[in-house]
């Protein structure tokens, strides 16, 4: 092949163009990451090519603008999605073939990238995702993290922590963008300077863009997801270096990139970091100057942005973005404060995905003094005027020394959302009832979604065929037309080749299992699948405990009628989340006990599979009989881990929790396990004395099983290594795993009774699937489209 060759020929050229001139490889001695890499830029080209229609449409349109700001982007691996979204697959493997390639292995040959810890991240990926499908112009804006979430392994099944370097090879799918970078201050002082506040930072760092096209569903639009990198302003100091001080020469440098190295590996807690605060101001302040400068370059009136440009806060993590608007239109462009507020407020909203205290960042007033003293002054004035307008109001963002972020973001957005139904009717009532009394229309629900391209589509080839065979193509684009498949449900032959395609999708899981894990499953067995943060709220003892009681009871009455099962668990801990890290290690104690027992371990297994992400989301998924979405109510605040199970055909079983009520309501109340107390009960159980203690007492099961524990039948060698998981379980038990036993060990044994008969087992999955199509993220961005954003499609205009 000569240079002049265009790589756009044919698909096939074009992969064998790039190997050759892009990586400059001999097709004869390329590796896997060669033709990976060859793979990925072809892939590439093609979306550039849309990706810069849609950019051109939208400055057509003067359309406006979206922007996510999020600290979390959970991407995971992009090369199949763009295949996929592009519609290539049948030519890319059939490129990869042709070349003696195993395409699948290609595929799986690239890292997963994780730059964020669970749903909250994972959320923000699908929402890109949506967002390019239905053609709405948006921007999303996060950090380029060097390290994504740590690598997890087990040592005597306690987690282990390695770091992760998603970008030790080339990354492909990143341009980066010299032109986009920004000065930005930190500390210093506020001085008076002609009658007005200024603030002189004392250090100063660079931000830099990288930025990775988002191709929708068919290809029709592309947005982009600019990730900002920490670099020195002036990267090495050359005097130093002269003066024999090679480290303290770049000094600097290394400082910089520190903000953008490493993803807080927190969920759902606060640490209230120094290095924390630094990075939400880094990547909110470097994307707020960005979203102006893009205004700015065709508007004059800056009191147009509302208008333009709509801002989303995914969590508070960004919400220091407020002020730092108010600062650049107020301080530095000269508007009169009151109307640089009110600009702000018009672009703002808040997305709040929690109601745990412990969850709601606030931080110190020293160190928030310390590090943006100026934007402490404009919080306090914000404050202020809101106070002034509500002098009935009762909290306020500052006191008890401390800035509460939830507070100014509430008081700074256009809209605050919810995302479950619950999760919104529990923000007005708990939380924000103050501030929803005085803004009652502020507050709005978008139900979280997943996209079907990734978890449905792409990662369950077998059910996308069958569904595609039975319905046609259409509810890729447009999930709710899984209805199509009811009226088949009944049709014992449709029936049964849809229990063939979860049977075979179990084969493969059992293949990948003993390949990778060297364990052996038993594929009749029902596959009961835990896969999530570890919380105590999300309440993986309770499922561990129920696995004891079970195994006690199969060895005290021996039959052949248990229902086999194999209890899937995967997740990390956040490494300072002791009492979660000691559930890791009681999990894997327990198991190694159970399976280690010739007289149950054909009909009960419990397996930790390490390392969880989104790759391995996409394998077991897919795989599962049973969805495990067990947290007290009224603490998760919507779950889409729960959306993806019955999408795949999984029931669920589960509390009235988040969007487990609207999951319940959509796909049937028979066709879900319902168990537990209701948020309501919770809250009023929490404040009987020795709920625990007589929860325990009153089950012989529990005790039995707590007493196992305590006893160290699953830690002889440390008899006493659970005494804390022990001591909390009989209690204080804030989150009543002793309360929710017994009615959850009923809905088991429902579950072993149900699943003992195939064909209603079958019925009760394809309805799951038939029934969960409004559960797509493109409902949901539809929905802030229409309810927060005010912004239009422009699919049809490009
Ligand atoms: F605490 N979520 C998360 F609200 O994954 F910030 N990480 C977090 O730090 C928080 C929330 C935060 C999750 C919720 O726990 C889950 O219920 C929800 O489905 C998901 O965010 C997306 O909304």
């Amino acid at each position: 092949m000569a240079r002049d060759d265009t790589p756009k020929t044919g698909f096939r050229d074009a992969i064998l163009w790039h190997l050759t001139y892009t990586l400059g490889k001999d097709p004869d001695h390329a590796q896997i990451l060669d033709w990976r890499l060859a793979l990925s830029h072809a892939v590439r080209d093609r979306i550039v090519d849309r990706w810069v229609e849609a950019t051109r449409a939208t400055y057509r349109a003067d359309a406006k603008r979206v922007y996510y700001l999020s600290m979390e982007f959970l991407i995971g691996r992009l090369l199949e999605d763009n295949i996929v979204n592009l519609q290539l697959a049948d030519q890319a493997q059939a490129a990869m073939e042709s070349f003696g390639l195993d395409y699948r292995g290609i595929l799986l040959d690239e890292p997963d990238a994780a730059l964020g810890n669970g749903g909250l991240g994972r959320l923000a990926a699908c929402f890109m995702e949506s967002l390019a499908t239905l053609g709405c112009p948006a921007y999303g804006y996060g950090i380029r993290y060097e390290h994504g979430l740590f690598r997890q392994s087990f040592a005597d099944g306690r987690q282990i922590e390695a770091p992760e370097h998603w970008l030790q090879q080339p990354y492909v799918w990143q341009f980066e963008r010299a032109e986009a970078s920004f000065t930005l201050g930190f500390g210093g002082r506020v001085v008076t300077r002609d009658g007005k506040l200024v603030w002189e930072p004392e250090n100063l760092v660079q931000s830099e863009a990288y930025d990775i096209p988002v191709i929708g569903w068919r290809g029709d639009w592309a947005n982009t997801l600019r990730l900002w990198a920490g670099r020195a302003v002036d990267p090495f100091d050359l005097e130093r270096f002269n003066a024999g001080d090679f480290t303290a020469a770049a000094e600097a440098e290394a400082l910089a990139r520190t903000i953008s190295r490493v993803l807080y590996p927190e969920d759902s807690t606060e640490k209230g970091k120094r290095l924390r605060l630094t990075q939400e101001y880094f990547f909110s302040a470097a994307s707020i100057r960005d979203i102006l400068r893009r205004f700015e370059a065709d508007h004059a009136d800056l009191r147009q942005l509302p208008q333009k440009v709509a801002i989303q806060l995914n969590d508070t993590h960004p919400a220091i973005a407020g002020p730092e608007l108010v600062r650049l239109l107020h301080d530095e462009r000269g508007l009169p404060f009151d109307e640089a507020l009110a600009i702000t407020q018009g672009c703002v909203n808040y997305t709040n995905h929690t109601l745990l205290p412990e969850a709601l960042e606030s931080w110190g007033e020293g160190l928030f003094a310390d590090l943006l003293p100026r934007h402490l002054q404009i919080i306090d004035r914000i404050d202020d005027a809101h106070g002034r307008a509500h002098p009935d109001r009762r909290n306020t963002v500052r006191g008890d020394g401390r800035v509460r972020m939830g507070e100014l973001s509430f008081i700074m957005s256009n809209r605050v959302n919810g995302v479950s139904a619950l999760h919104t009717g529990l923000m007005k009532t708990t939380v924000f009832a103050d501030q929803h009394r005085l803004h009652p229309d502020r507050i709005v629900n978008e139900t979280n979604g997943v996209t079907p391209r990734r978890w449905l589509h792409s990662c369950n080839p077998r059910l996308s065929g069958l569904i595609t065979e039975t319905i046609g193509d259409g509810w890729i684009g447009d999930l709710e037309q899984l209805q199509g498949l009811e009226p088949h449900v009944a049709d014992p032959g449709w029936l049964a080749r849809f229990a063939a395609v979860k049977a075979a999708n179990k084969a493969d899981l059992c293949n990948w299992a003993l390949r990778e894990h060297h364990v052996t499953l038993n594929p009749d067995a029902l596959f009961d699948v835990q896969i999530k943060r570890i919380h105590e709220y999300k309440r993986q003892h309770l499922n561990i405990l129920e696995t004891i009681a079970l195994w006690q009871e199969m060895r005290e009455i021996p039959s052949s009628d248990w229902t086999a099962r194999v209890k899937i668990f995967a997740g990390k801990a956040a490494p300072g989340y002791f009492f979660a890290k000691d559930i890791i290690r009681l999990i894997n104690d327990v198991a190694a006990v159970i399976n280690a027992d010739a007289t149950t371990n054909e009909k009960l297994r419990v397996i930790y599979l390490p390392n969880y992400n989104v790759t391995l989301a996409e394998r077991l998924i897919p795989a599962a009989d049973l969805s495990e979405q067990i947290s007290t109510a009224g603490k998760e605040a919507s779950g889409t881990g729960n959306m993806k199970f019955a999408l795949n055909g999984a029931p669920t079983i589960g509390t009235l929790d988040g969007a487990n009520v609207e999951i319940r309501e959509l796909v049937g109340a028979e066709n879900f396990f319902l168990f537990g107390l209701t948020a309501e009960e919770a809250e009023a159980r929490r404040t009987l004395p020795d709920h625990a203690a007589r929860a325990v007492s009153a089950d012989p099961r529990l005790t039995r099983a707590v007493e196992a524990i305590r006893s160290g039948a699953f830690s002889p060698d440390e008899p006493d290594r659970y005494a804390g998981i022990v001591e909390n379980l009989t209690g204080a038990d804030y989150f009543l795993v002793a309360s929710d036993f017994g009615d959850y060990w009923r809905a088991q044994r429902e579950v072993d009774f149900t699943y003992a008969d195939r064909d209603t087992w079958a019925r009760m999955a394809a309805l799951n699937v038939a029934r969960s199509g409004w559960f797509s993220s493109d409902r949901t961005i539809r929905g802030y489209m229409r309810d927060i954003w005010n912004a239009k499609s422009l699919l049809g205009q490009g």
